[in-house]
């Protein structure tokens, strides 16, 4: 019998069930960056271009969003990576000695 099936032992009332696959998809997690006061607009674009792959029109238009609206997508990922993330981009900002925050929220 196939792995994926299981039977009762005895023959006069065999019965073939189909075992569940148990794939389920990973919970996925938002990395967001918070707008302030201080940090420059040329800093946000290089973070968003370092740490999430955009492009320089991509990365501008994402701090804009951020810049106008208080806070704004990076990106999408599994749990590591945005904790990942995360931690790049804080200990980046920490380095530059700039306010600029990120976080991570449940999709
Ligand atoms: N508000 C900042 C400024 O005027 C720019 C900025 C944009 C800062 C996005 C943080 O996540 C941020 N220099």
């Amino acid at each position: 019998m196939s792995n994926d099936e299981s039977s009762s032992g005895d023959p006069a009332t065999s019965v073939i069930t189909k075992v569940k696959q148990k794939v389920k998809r990973p919970d996925l997690y938002r990395v967001l960056i918070l707008n302030d006061d201080y940090t420059p607009m040329e800093f946000v674009v290089h973070v968003l271009e370092k740490f999430f792959q955009k492009d320089v029109e991509a990365a501008t238009k994402i701090m804009l969003h951020v810049h106008h609206h208080g806070i704004g997508e990076c990106g999408v990922f599994t749990y590591e990576i945005a904790e990942t993330k995360v931690t790049q981009v804080m200990d980046f900002a920490r380095k530059h000695q700039h306010p600029l925050q990120c976080v991570m929220e449940k999709k």
